[in-house]
């Protein structure tokens, strides 16, 4: 009795867990969270969509292997009821040989190895079917893993860039994304487009990425990496080729120079500061530990998906990294209220 009551007040207060959940996400979002307004549209839910042809046979596993697994474990649940109304009043050792019931035996594990065998079949074919794009890539990309943070490199030599946790890709053609890490072991996921890649020190990993449509798709680094492994996000955006050509032309582009002369100061003080770490292409930081600041506001969100990029977030992350995201590798900047101001007329150039 007293196992029923401790089992009703647990389901319970599972009950009342989940409903405070849905609660919260319906409710308000705190301002500075991106993460609870992302939470609200299930952005990882793998099971229920795929938006690419490397996500979509990946979908059709999951849901195949949950059927099979549930219609094996109503089975056993089945037979084992069956069992218990039917039991004899006397054990009886010897009851499975002599009233024949061992060849039951053998066709029920017959039947285990043949669905065993057949899903190790099905997953192999899966994976070989998820390895290769169905066309030649036309767009590389490299990404490295930083704890915790994603390094997104285009192209080369003079044409090169680097920007951070964003992925911009044209929709509706394969990209391929080649990926690195600089400390420890990641992995690169974005649920809707493919599967999980790791990122791993020292080896170059693949991964074909296509979205069929233009649209945003939450990515997120899925091997425990530290700390803030959970705050290691990052977002894909699929455009149209032209809106795609048009990011990358403006990506391309050094930073302006500043005209103000409270930008002017701000980009003087980002050149003590900041430089140690961070780069913004035109300017003389060039610091290769960090985001790449060079066009920072055109980012939807910033510190990997910890926060969204507004201007009083920007200068509160500058101050407050360790609060926002605690053991980040960026410092809390200490800044007098005038260099504050400063860094952010600076920060607002960087379009
Ligand atoms: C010791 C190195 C270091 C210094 C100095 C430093 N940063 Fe950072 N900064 C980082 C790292 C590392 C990150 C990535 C943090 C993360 O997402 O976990 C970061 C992230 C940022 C971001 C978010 C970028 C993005 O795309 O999400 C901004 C903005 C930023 N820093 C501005 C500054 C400014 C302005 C200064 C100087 C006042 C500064 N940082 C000084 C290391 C540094
Ligand atoms: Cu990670």
């Amino acid at each position: 009795m007293r196992h029923v009551l401790v089992s009703v007040v647990q389901v319970g207060a599972l009950l009342s867990a989940a409903l405070y959940h849905l609660d919260a996400l319906g409710a308000e979002a705190p301002s500075r969270e991106a993460d609870a307004l992302a939470a609200a549209s299930t952005p990882l839910a793998y099971f229920l969509r795929s938006k690419g042809p490397a996500a979509q046979p990946v979908i059709y596993l999951g849901w195949t292997l949950a059927t099979i697994c549930v219609l094996v474990c109503a089975i056993i649940a089945g037979m084992l009821l069956i069992g218990m109304f039917r039991r004899r009043k006397q054990p009886d050792a010897r009851a499975l040989v002599s009233e024949g019931g061992l060849p039951l035996v053998f066709v029920g594990s017959l039947l285990s190895t043949i669905a065993l065998f057949g899903i190790a079949v099905y997953m192999l074919s899966v994976l070989a079917e998820v390895a290769d794009p169905p066309n030649a890539p036309e767009l590389t990309v490299a990404v490295t893993a930083y704890d915790w943070w994603w390094k997104v490199d285009y192209g080369e030599g003079g044409s090169h860039f680097s920007t951070a946790n964003e992925l911009h890709i044209p929709s509706g053609v394969p990209v391929l994304v080649l990926l690195k890490s600089a400390d420890v072991i990641h992995a690169f996921w974005v649920p809707d487009l493919s599967g999980k890649t790791q990122t791993i020190p020292g080896i170059t990993n693949r991964q074909w990425i296509q979205a069929d449509h233009p649209g945003i798709f939450r990515g997120q680094c899925t091997q425990y990496c530290g700390v803030q492994h959970a705050h290691m996000a990052f977002e894909v955006y699929a455009q149209p080729q032209p809106d795609y050509d048009r990011w990358y032309a403006a990506q391309m582009r050094a930073a302006r120079a500043p005209s103000t002369a409270q930008a002017i100061r701000g980009r003087k003080l980002f050149e003590e500061r900041c430089a140690g770490c961070h780069t913004v292409r035109g300017s003389k930081a060039a610091g290769v530990q960090a985001p790449d600041l060079t066009h920072v506001l055109s980012r939807r969100l910033l510190a990997a998906g910890s926060v969204i990029n507004t201007p009083e977030n920007l200068i509160d992350w500058i101050q407050h990294a360790q609060e926002i995201k605690p053991g980040t590798l960026m410092p809390d900047m200490k800044l007098a209220p005038a260099e504050a101001s400063d860094l952010s007329a600076y920060l607002a150039t960087l379009k």
